[in-house]
C-alpha cells in the first residue's frame, strides 16, 4: 500500500514543482486520505519538495502511527494550523499553495499570520490539484468502487419486494441503508432518496412519511460507501401497469442513458457525453424536462471530477469513473431517472453497477 501513496505523492510533487510551488497545504480530508491513507476526521498534510508530513491531533495518535502511507506524522496539540505554520517555517518553504476551495477565509488568514511573511514569500490559491489526480482511478480504487457498486445493487434487489403500496418512503429508505450496512457498507454515500408520486418530480427529494400508492412512480436513488469508496445508483419503478405516456418517458430516458454510454470513451469531453443524452431526449421532445447534468465522477467523494455537463471541455481519460443519470421531471406529473456507474476504459466504458437490472413496471 505504501507504494501506492508514494506514487500519488510523487505525481503531485512533479505537478507542484512544474507550477513553481515548494509545498501544498492539503486541508480537504478526502485529499488527505488519498495522499496518506489517513482516514481520521482531523488531519492536514504538507507535501512537496521536502516530503510529506501529516498533521493530526492526539485522538488519532495510534491510528496515525499505524499508517501504511509512509509519510511523517506530527501530533499537534491545539490548532493543526499552528503545527502546519511551524513546519512551513522549519522546512523553509518560500512559495506555498493551499486549497482555495477547502480552506476557510479565517483559516487562510490564520495560516498566513502564524507562518509569517518572512518565511513564506508567495501564497497560492489553487483549486483541484489533488482532485485532478483523483479523477484517474488505479486498479485498487476500481476494485473498491466495484465492491461498493455491488453492495448498492444487492440492496436494491433485496428491497424491491417491499416497494409496494402502503409502505412509507422513509421505511424503504431505512431498509435500503440497513441492507447496505448488513452487506458490508460503512454507510450510505449520500442520504438515500425514496420519492413517490408527484414527489418524484423533485430530483433530490428527501424521503417523507408519505405512503407509496398503486399506479404511481417511485424513484430509488442510493449508494454505498465501502472502504471509503462510493457508488451511486437510481431506478424508477411504476407500481402497477404504467400509462403509455410514462412508459414512453421511461423508454426515452433509457435511450438517452444508452446514447451517453455509447459516447463515453477517452478523448471525449463531458459536454459531448451530456449532449448525447440531451439530443436523444430532444428527439422525444423531453429535453426541457432534463433539468440537471448527465453525470459526475465518483470515488472517495460522491461528487468529484470529472463532471459530465455542458461547458465541460476537458477530455475524459481511461480510469475515470462516472455516473450516467439522465432524467426527466415535470411538476404535477413526476420524474424518471436511470443511473448507473461506469469506468472509462481504453476503448469505451464498462458498467460497474453490472448486477442491477433495469426495471420499471413493478
Ligand atoms: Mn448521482
Amino acid at each position: 500500500m505504501t507504494t501506492i501513496f508514494r506514487g500519488r505523492r510523487g505525481k503531485l510533487a512533479a505537478d507542484l514543482e512544474g507550477a513553481g510551488w515548494d509545498a501544498l497545504v492539503v486541508s480537504h480530508l478526502p485529499n488527505v486520505l488519498y495522499l496518506t491513507g489517513f482516514s481520521g476526521s482531523s488531519g492536514m498534510v504538507v507535501t512537496g519538495s521536502s516530503g510529506t508530513t501529516l498533521f493530526t491531533d492526539g485522538r488519532y495518535a495510534v491510528q496515525a502511527r499505524e499508517l501504511e502511507g509512509g509519510c511523517r506524522v506530527r501530533i499537534v496539540r491545539g490548532a493543526l494550523l499552528d503545527g502546519v505554520a511551524a513546519h512551513l517555517q522549519a522546512i523553509g518553504a518560500r512559495r506555498v499553495a493551499f486549497e482555495a476551495s477547502h480552506l476557510t477565509v479565517s483559516q487562510n488568514a490564520a495560516l498566513k499570520k502564524r507562518t509569517g511573511s518572512k518565511a513564506v514569500r508567495k501564497w497560492g490559491a489553487t483549486t483541484g490539484v489533488v482532485e485532478k489526480l483523483r479523477a484517474r482511478k488505479d486498479a485498487v480504487e476500481i476494485t473498491k468502487i466495484r465492491a461498493a457498486a455491488a453492495v448498492a445493487c444487492k440492496a436494491l434487489a433485496l428491497v424491491l419486494p417491499m416497494v409496494k403500496p402502503g409502505v412509507r418512503e422513509v421505511e424503504v429508505a431505512a431498509e435500503i441503508e440497513y441492507l447496505m450496512r448488513r452487506n458490508g457498507a460503512a454507510g450510505p454515500s449520500f442520504e438515500t432518496i425514496v420519492a413517490s408520486g408527484p414527489r418524484t418530480a423533485l430530483p433530490h427529494a428527501r424521503p417523507t412519511s408519505r405512503k407509496l400508492r398503486r399506479n404511481e412512480l417511485v424513484v430509488l436513488d442510493l449508494g454505498a460507501i465501502l472502504d471509503h469508496y462510493c457508488s451511486d445508483l437510481t431506478r424508477t419503478v411504476y407500481l402497477g401497469k404504467p400509462p403509455r405516456r410514462l412508459a414512453e418517458w421511461h423508454r426515452a430516458v433509457g435511450e438517452a442513458h444508452q446514447a451517453a454510454v455509447a459516447a463515453l470513451r477517452p478523448g471525449v469531453t463531458g459536454a459531448q457525453v451530456d449532449l448525447a443524452a440531451r439530443e436523444t431526449l430532444r428527439k422525444h421532445r423531453l429535453d426541457r424536462l432534463f433539468v440537471h447534468s448527465c453525470g459526475h465522477g465518483l470515488g472517495l467523494e460522491i461528487h468529484e471530477e470529472p463532471r459530465l455537463a455542458r461547458n465541460i471541455e476537458t477530455p475524459l481519460e481511461a480510469g475515470n469513473v462516472v455516473t450516467i443519470e439522465p432524467g426527466v421531471y415535470l411538476e404535477g406529473t413526476g420524474g424518471i431517472r436511470i443511473e448507473d456507474d461506469y469506468l472509462v476504459t481504453d476503448r469505451g466504458s464498462e458498467r460497474l453497477t453490472r448486477t442491477c437490472s433495469d426495471i420499471f413496471q413493478h
